[in-house]
C-alpha cells in the first residue's frame, strides 16, 4: 500500500516535500519498467501529488551526487530584496506574490513580446536537471532544479545579429520586498550573461525544484540557473529578459566592481580579494572541498572562454 494513504497512521504533516519527490521518481521508474504499471491505485497518486508537480524528463547533464535536502536549499539563501541574512528569505519571502506574473521579453529581438508565467512555463518540455550551485562565499548546495533550456525562449523571439548579449531584471516593488528600503544593490536586481552562455544548453530557465514550484525564496516564480557561475549570476523573480547589443550592467559589479566582475565563472585559481576561492563547504557537511574549475562543467563550458584571460575577466 502506498505511504501516501492517510490510514497508514502517517499524517500529512509528516510527508515532507522530498518525500514526495522521492516518491513520484521511484514511481516513474516502477512505471517505466513495469507492465503492472496501471494497478497502482490512481487514488494513491493523487494523494502524492502537490499543487504544481512538474514531471521534467532527467537531464544527462544531471549529476550524480548526494542531493541536498528541501530543507536546506529553502531555509539557507541569498535573495536581498528579503534581507541579507541567509535565513531571512526563507522567513520574509511569504510577501512575493507569484500570480498574476509577468515577463517582458524585448530589445533586439524581431518578436518582443510579454509572457504570462503560465503560458511561460509551457513554452518548451520542463526537464529536471540536478546542479551544483556555487556560491560566491565559498559554499555550494546540489540542487534539483525544474525548467527548460533558456536558449528555447531566446529562439521563440528571434534574436537579431545585434543580440550579442541578455539581461535579466527582477521584481523591486517596496510593498512587498522589504529589503529594497536597505541599499546594499542598485535596484532592481540585475545581472547579465553574452549571447553565447545564455544559449548554452546548461542555461536554464527555472521554474521549480524538488519536482514542485519554486519556493518564494528560492526565486519564484521564475528565475535562471547558471551552474558554471557563481550564485550571483543566477537573478531571482525575473520580471523582464532583455537581449542588448553591448555588455549589460549588473548589480553586483555596479555595486563593488573590484570584487564582483561581469564573467563570474566559478574559478578556484582565481581569490576573491577577501577569500580564497579554492575550496567550498558543501552545506550539511563539515569539511571542505576542493573547488572545481567551472563548477565541474568545464567539459560543456571551457570551450565558451577560449582564449580570454580569466584573471582578467573575472
Ligand atoms: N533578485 C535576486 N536574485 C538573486 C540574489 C538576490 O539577492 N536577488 N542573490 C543571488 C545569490 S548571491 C545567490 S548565491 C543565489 C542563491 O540562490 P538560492 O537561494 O536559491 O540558493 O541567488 C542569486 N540571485
Ligand atoms: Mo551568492
Amino acid at each position: 500500500m502506498s505511504r501516501f494513504t492517510f490510514d497508514a497512521g502517517i499524517t500529512p504533516s509528516e510527508i515532507t516535500p522530498e518525500d514526495i519527490y522521492r516518491d513520484r521518481r521511484r514511481f516513474m521508474a516502477a512505471a517505466g519498467t513495469l507492465m503492472g504499471a496501471s494497478l497502482i491505485p490512481d487514488l494513491a497518486l493523487a494523494a502524492a501529488a502537490p499543487a504544481n508537480v512538474f514531471a521534467g524528463k532527467a537531464s544527462r547533464y544531471n549529476t550524480t551526487e548526494t542531493e541536498n535536502t528541501f530543507d536546506q536549499i529553502t531555509h539557507y539563501n541569498n535573495y536581498y530584496e528579503f534581507g541579507t541574512d541567509k535565513t531571512d528569505p526563507g522567513e520574509n519571502a511569504g510577501s512575493l506574490k507569484t500570480r498574476p506574473w509577468s515577463v517582458r521579453v524585448e530589445g533586439e529581438c524581431l518578436k518582443p513580446q510579454t509572457f504570462d508565467i503560465d503560458s511561460l512555463i509551457k513554452l518548451a518540455p520542463m526537464e529536471e536537471r540536478i546542479y551544483r550551485l556555487r556560491c560566491v562565499e565559498a559554499w555550494s548546495m546540489v540542487i534539483p532544479w525544474e525548467g527548460f533550456p533558456l536558449s528555447e525562449l531566446i529562439k521563440h523571439v528571434q534574436p537579431t545579429a545585434n543580440a550579442k548579449y541578455v539581461e535579466f531584471t527582477s521584481l523591486a516593488d517596496p510593498h512587498q520586498m522589504p529589503g529594497l528600503a536597505e541599499r546594499v544593490l542598485d535596484w532592481p536586481y540585475s545581472e547579465g550573461l553574452r549571447m553565447d552562455e545564455a544559449m548554452n544548453p546548461l542555461t536554464l530557465l527555472t521554474f521549480g525544484l524538488y519536482g514542485k514550484a519554486l519556493p518564494n525564496q528560492n526565486g519564484a516564480p521564475v528565475r535562471v540557473v547558471v551552474p558554471w557561475k557563481y550564485g550571483f549570476k543566477s537573478a531571482k523573480s525575473i520580471v523582464k529578459i532583455r537581449l542588448v547589443s553591448s555588455q549589460p550592467g549588473t548589480a553586483w559589479n555596479k555595486s563593488v566592481p573590484s570584487e564582483y566582475g561581469f564573467y563570474s565563472n566559478v574559478n578556484p585559481e582565481v581569490d576573491h580579494p577577501r577569500w580564497s576561492q579554492a575550496t567550498e563547504r558543501r552545506i550539511g557537511e563539515f569539511f571542505r572541498r576542493k573547488t572545481l574549475m567551472f563548477n565541474g562543467y568545464g567539459d560543456y563550458v571551457a570551450g565558451l572562454y577560449k582564449g580570454m584571460d580569466l584573471k582578467k575577466y573575472y
